[in-house]
């Protein structure tokens, strides 16, 4: 968003704010605001990529916090993540009567309702409207929900009708069991769960039930009251039935009656004349001397900014001494809050500082010239470790996990999955579906906090150990991996640098997956639904045992070997040749990494490499020949419509055609780099310039990327696209107070962030004189604490003072983390709200780290110290 837009906005809502004191009104974002509170109707619908993801409905920010979410017509007592969610089929906002009424629909059902939620003094009224009754399947079923975030409302009082009683900090509440004919069907009919064979699924009853709650009486923050004449309030844990479900408020509609059937009126407190406490972002890690240092310092937007703020400094005697006073500056607003920056870089000497601003004071952090030396171990000695597949990973006294997924992997039936996959009608293998595809359950890394392989995000992770071995080059060895044991001992030297085991690792499975299937399976992944939530222990996932359906299930054959619980694995292989041109070009790199540590298996990737590299391009040709085609009748077919729509359709169709074309540059990079044939840099030098032209933030890492393999004439002519980036970068500055780019999608951007800050380091690597030192920075100060909502570093990294607590791993049910993750960050709630939860861990879009991801890290943390040395890329 621009600034100058944004500028206009809060200035107008600020001024609304102040004239109308204590009401619940719309503001002009279209939710209803006071000071303290905000609901939300709708803002965000329920249309993510996982279907319910604890995002949407009716939302309340209360003080700052998103607490409450999820309200709408719902189907369960408490949803789950695959739980049926409605359909939005209409959003009306009317100011005049300061009310928002929506549409909501279940396809699966036939069913509509419209929700109307309307200012009403300090609160709101949210009301069920139906035009025909509840379908009878639904009858009993369908209810209004809220939800409440249990880890802002544990060990606080509620009250219902006068009954006094406490929020439960461990879900122990009363369940029954019922006939799974009455269970509402879930996501594409799936099962979450696993009835044993009972033919019944648990049904969590209310803690309470009555006609007015009031909660957290003894929190002001958090207080809120919700009473309805017409029905019965029920309360529920969600937590019953999965360990990240909330507590849900609910009435049942009522069955044989239309118009507004439900009603509740719902106020939540607002403590008067409430400020947010100001967030001072800064590097949890520290700062070396010469780094620019400045901590952006996030506003209530009814807190006026002090004038000064000062750096202290913790002496060795433990006493304090002011270092530095310095003035505050204005950067102005970006979404709901004031951004203002205190610079404190003059401040050079080695010590213990904190920032203290107004009554505001941080946690310390240290300066000195060594704090970023250890930025990637975590990562690499623990993270990546524990998430290797097929191994039993071992730290200490604690067992991570046992040796997963010993029956290997099925060859998977036509079906539309979950987790975003799907086999189409043909295998493309040799295997018949349920036909166990030999020789799978070997290397590879997990997804992140779920345990399938994805292929393309392995594919990722070889070449980012590729690429950090060879320019880097670590040698470092804290990791015993041996594959003959399928043991992994973390803190245990073994004598062979960790990166090329890992390197080997990945590449185990993938080589497989060529040789076995003859293709890249697009993933390896659960086959049922009430294994992929898994959490725990990966080798407990499947029971070890191959799928035998001749036996019945739960049972186990004489031998031991066999049972008739259809949990094995699954392998989708469905032939895409773009990712085996991809896999082609990872195994030429992996097999250079490899030569001299593990020849035979170099050989099996580089035998690997070229014949699907021969067989994708050919399969390629093909398809590019058919879509021309199709570009062809698609540009006769705008002949019949408008010439606006056929020139439209010319467009498309180039622009398919030039991606099409770029889309294999960074690959031919890579094919020259480990063949050494002339003809792939001629590839690459064809399409480069293009690329920059077309898009020269996207494409400047590929070009930098070839410098090594380039003349002097390549860098005379990358120059100017160089000055380019520079203007890319320092246009951040303007965009937000933060000066990275900052993602707004519905899972947070720390990838596009680890892009920008590697693609800055080599920028800076290459053209010193272009790119300044100063800004390779940006990346590691929002990454460590320097950005919105908290300060905690959103990598738990070693050397910070205050990582995140809690990340979606698959120790999220503990509410616990695992040393090295990376955290997806900041998640941008629409239409203003920006959020990283550190005490609930499980909305993946915030809290979720990805093995694509964290070794994207690992390459971000090498480059980033490299340059800090200010030395060519070498050693570790
Ligand atoms: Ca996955
Ligand atoms: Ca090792
Ligand atoms: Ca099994």
């Amino acid at each position: 968003m621009k600034k100058t837009t944004l500028l206009a906005l809060v200035a107008s809502m600020t001024v609304a704010t102040m004239s109308r004191g204590q009401e619940l009104r719309l503001n002009d974002l279209d939710y209803f605001e006071r000071q303290g509170v905000n609901v939300l109707v709708f803002s965000n619908s329920f249309n993510g990529g996982f279907n319910d993801e604890k995002n949407s409905g009716i939302e309340i920010i209360h003080h700052g916090v998103r607490t409450i979410q999820g309200g709408a017509v719902r189907l369960n007592n408490t949803p789950e993540q695959w739980d049926l969610v409605p359909k939005m089929t209409s959003r009306k906002v009317d100011k005049a009567t300061n009310s928002i009424e929506v549409g909501l629909r279940y396809d699966d059902y036939d069913f509509d309702s419209r929700i109307v939620v309307t200012a009403q003094g300090r609160g709101v009224e949210i009301a069920v409207w139906l035009d025909k009754p509840v379908p009878a399947a639904l009858a009993g079923k369908a209810g209004l929900n809220l939800e409440f975030l249990p880890s802002q409302y544990w060990l606080k009082t509620f009250s219902m009708d006068g009954r006094l009683n406490r929020f439960p900090r461990y879900a122990t509440s009363a369940t029954v069991t019922r006939p799974n004919s009455e269970k509402p069907r879930q996501f594409k009919g799936f099962k979450t769960y696993d009835d044993r064979g009972t033919d019944r699924f648990v049904d969590p009853l209310p803690m309470e039930s009555g006609h007015r709650i009031i909660m957290a009486a003894d929190d002001a923050e958090r207080m809120i009251s919700i009473s309805s004449a017409d029905a019965e309030l029920q309360l529920f844990d969600g937590r019953m039935l999965a360990q990240n479900g909330w507590y849900v408020l609910r009435s049942l509609l009522p069955a044989g009656k239309t118009g507004k059937v439900v009603s509740w009126t719902v106020e939540p407190h607002a403590i008067d004349g409430w400020v947010r406490q100001p967030n001072i972002g800064f590097s949890q890690v520290g700062y070396v001397p010469d780094q620019p240092k400045v901590a952006v310092i996030e506003l209530d937007k009814n807190d006026p900014a002090q004038a000064t703020a000062s750096l202290v400094r913790i002496m060795d005697d433990g006493t304090e001494r002011e270092a530095f006073r310095g003035n505050i500056q204005t950067w102005g607003p970006y979404f709901k809050y004031n951004y203002v920056k205190f610079d404190f870089s003059e401040v050079a000497q080695p010590g213990i500082y904190y920032i203290r601003y107004g009554n505001t004071k941080t946690n310390n952090f240290l300066i000195d010239e060594h704090v970023y030396d250890r930025i990637t171990d975590a990562t690499t000695d623990v993270w990546v470790p524990i998430h290797m597949n097929h191994m039993y990973v071992n730290e200490g006294y604690r067992t991570w996990h046992g040796e997963p997924f010993k029956e290997g992997y099925l060859q998977a039936p036509e079906s539309d999955h979950f987790d975003l996959h799907a086999q189409g009608a043909s295998t493309d293998t040799r295997f018949k579906p349920f036909e166990l595809i030999p020789g799978l359950n070997v290397g590879g890394f997990f997804d992140a906090g779920d345990f399938d392989i994805e292929t393309g995000s392995n594919i990722n992770v070889v070449q980012n150990f590729v690429r950090t071995w060879e320019l880097f080059h670590p040698e470092r060895d804290e990791t015993f991996v041996s594959q003959q044991q399928r043991y992994v001992d973390l803190h245990r030297p073994d004598g062979v640098p960790d990166i090329l085991q890992f390197i080997e690792h990945g590449t185990l499975n993938l080589v497989a997956q060529a040789e076995q299937i003859g293709h890249m399976a697009s993933t390896l992944s659960n086959s049922v639904l009430d294994n992929y939530h898994h959490l725990g222990d990966a080798a407990s996932i499947t029971d070890g045992l191959h799928y035998d359906p001749s036996l019945k299930p739960y049972e186990v054959s004489a031998d031991g070997k066999r049972s008739g619980t259809p949990d094995d694995m699954w392998a989708f292989t469905t032939r895409n040749p773009q990712l085996d041109f991809r896999a082609a070009t990872m195994f030429a790199a992996a097999s250079r990494a490899l030569e001299g540590y593990n020849d035979q298996l170099a050989q099996r990737a580089l035998t690997q490499s070229k014949r699907l590299l021969s067989e994708a391009t050919e399969l390629m040709s093909k398809r590019q020949e058919r879509t021309a085609d199709a570009d062809e009748f698609s540009w006769l077919d705008g002949t019949t419509t408008s010439d606006n729509s056929s020139e439209q359709s010319k467009r498309q169709a180039r622009s398919r055609r030039n991606r099409s074309l770029l889309g294999d540059m960074g690959a031919n990079l890579q094919l020259y780099g480990a063949t050494h044939e002339k003809k792939y840099l001629d590839n690459f030098e064809k399409q480069i310039w293009d690329a920059l032209e077309l898009n020269v933030a996207a494409n400047m890492q590929t070009a930098l990327d070839a410098i090594p393999h380039e003349n002097a004439a390549y860098l005379k002519k990358l120059r100017p696209y160089v000055e380019q980036y520079k203007a890319y970068i320092e246009g951040f500055d303007s965009n937000n107070p933060y000066g990275v780019p900052i993602g707004l999608g519905n899972w947070a951007g720390v990838n596009a962030v680890l892009n920008f800050g590697i693609t800055v380091c080599f920028a800076n690597l290459y053209f010193p004189d272009i790119i300044a030192k100063e800004h390779i920075y940006r990346t590691a100060n929002w990454l460590y604490g320097c950005h919105p909502y908290h300060n905690y570093s959103f990598v738990a990294v070693v050397g910070a003072a205050r990582p995140k607590a809690v990340f979606y791993g698959n120790n999220r049910a503990d509410f616990s983390f695992i040393p090295g993750n990376v955290a997806p960050g900041l998640l941008f709630r629409k239409p203003d709200h920006f959020e990283n939860f550190d005490d609930w861990p499980f909305l993946w879009g915030q809290n979720e780290g990805t093995i694509a991801g964290n070794t994207q890290y690992i390459i971000f943390g090498s480059a980033f110290k490299n340059q800090l040395k200010g030395s060519p890329a070498q050693g570790n």
